[in-house]
């Protein structure tokens, strides 16, 4: 078999790539490990930047989002008994966030591709690489199920524990990372949203944020220690947690409900550079985690789409690779903007087993001068509803 570009992994990075590329003629398969019933419920990511919003639109699978999804014109920032509004209208005119679910995200790419024909395989379980830096006149291919795949440059989009970077031979990538000292616990619950707009909390218990999914599904998370299990959270405990760290202004009660979702998602952060070897590309979670604070992961997965969109469509119509070869370079100022911005939003909000009193107080100044100052505010405004392109 043959195709222009072999892609690994069915996450948004792999879907949307594959739409990007078929947009402009270019064939496809991707490959993914999970059932498409798997990938289509796997909760995470809620919040889509301007620019990842107006990418979709553009590409023609943004309609249901555009229906159903929740422009927001700010988050609350809460602490010490007081709640402050991060307004985007005023602090950067014109952008915002949708929240829409991720898997939202990836419902509407997979409908989106397999109604315009394109090649997506679910449950493949044996992907492997090979020939990622092949002889001028031939190309990389990839086998799976007794099949070989001829391509001309092969997307590794297959996430944080995917095939792709391992393939990569040792010595040429440089890691970055770092590990928290906690995680979060997700969950969903069938419940009005409490408030209108996305809440961070720092307590001393630890760190809460409210989020949401439709007028009657909310989302929540806590900070939690690094091992924690979902068995050790039965629901009226997440409940009563969740209470204490958000009922902290005059006058907010939290509602309550069923929940339908829990999860521990660790807390890290991850470069691995270049994102590229030999016709070789990682995209997304492959190639780069940040922790969720910053809300940041699913969006620079499509920044580096994107660019990789742009690259191969260039090299495969006029046989130049100068795009190509300047992926990882490209993308990764981006990367790294969220990643700081990500460690920061977390430094701020969490706490931290290390911290000593001197500790706390600095960040306690720090939120002061964010909800205080127009000129910190708008750091945080501006790199939350995203950088331009
Ligand atoms: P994905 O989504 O992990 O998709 C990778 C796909 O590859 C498949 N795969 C393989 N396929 C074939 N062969 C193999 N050997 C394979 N190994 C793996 C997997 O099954 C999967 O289908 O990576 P992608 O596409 O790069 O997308 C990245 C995002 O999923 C991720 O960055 C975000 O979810 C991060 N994130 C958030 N990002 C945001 O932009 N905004 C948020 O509000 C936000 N909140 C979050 C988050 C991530 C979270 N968790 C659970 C990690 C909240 C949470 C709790
Ligand atoms: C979510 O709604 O899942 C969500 C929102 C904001 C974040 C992370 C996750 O920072």
């Amino acid at each position: 078999m043959r195709t222009q570009v072999g892609i690994v992994g069915a996450g948004p990075a792999g879907l949307l790539l594959s739409h990007l590329l078929h947009l402009r003629g270019i064939s496809s398969v991707v490959l993914e490990k999970r059932s498409r019933d798997y990938v289509e419920r796997r909760v995470r990511a809620g919040v889509l930047e301007q620019g990842t919003v107006d990418t979709l639109v553009e590409a023609g699978v943004g309609a249901r989002m555009l229906r159903e999804g929740l422009p927001h014109n700010g988050i609350e920032l809460r602490y010490g008994g007081q709640g402050h509004r991060i307004a985007f209208e005023k602090l950067v005119p014109g952008r915002s966030i949708t929240v829409y679910g991720q898997q939202e995200v990836v419902k509407d790419l997979i409908a989106a591709r397999l109604e315009a024909g394109g090649d997506v395989r679910f449950e493949i379980e044996d992907v492997a690489l090979h020939a990622l830096d092949p002889e001028p006149g031939s190309g990389p291919y990839l086998t799976f199920g007794g099949e070989r795949l001829d391509c001309d440059v092969i997307a590794g989009c297959d996430g944080f524990h995917g095939v792709s970077r391992p393939s990569i031979p040792e010595g040429i990538l440089s890691v970055f990372e770092r590990e928290y000292p906690f995680a979060w616990l997700g969950i969903l619950a069938h419940v009005a949203p409490s408030s209108e707009e996305l809440i961070y909390t720092r307590t001393e218990r630890g760190f809460a944020l409210h989020s949401m999914r439709s007028p009657t599904v909310s989302r929540f998370y806590l900070q939690v220690p690094p091992d924690a299990t979902v068995e050790e959270w039965p629901d009226e405990r997440i409940w009563d947690e969740l209470k204490a760290r958000l009922e902290t202004v005059p006058g907010f009660t939290l509602a309550t409900g069923e929940i339908f979702e829990k999860g521990v998602t660790p807390m890290r952060a991850f470069v691995a550079e270049p994102m590229q070897h030999g016709r070789l590309y990682l995209a997304g979670d492959a190639a780069h985690i940040v922790p969720p604070t910053g809300a940041k992961g699913l969006n620079l997965a499509v920044a580096d789409v994107r660019v990789l969109t742009e690259a191969i469509d260039r090299y495969l119509t006029t046989g130049s690779a100068g795009l190509l070869d300047g992926y990882s370079a490209a993308c990764l100022k981006r990367i790294w903007r969220a990643q700081h911005f990500s460690w920061w939003m977390t430094t701020l909000l969490h706490t931290f087993d290390s911290d000593d009193e001197y500790a706390r107080r600095l960040q306690l100044s720090y939120l002061d001068y964010v909800t205080t100052s127009e000129a910190a505010a708008t750091t945080l405004a501006e790199n939350y509803v995203g950088m331009p392109w």
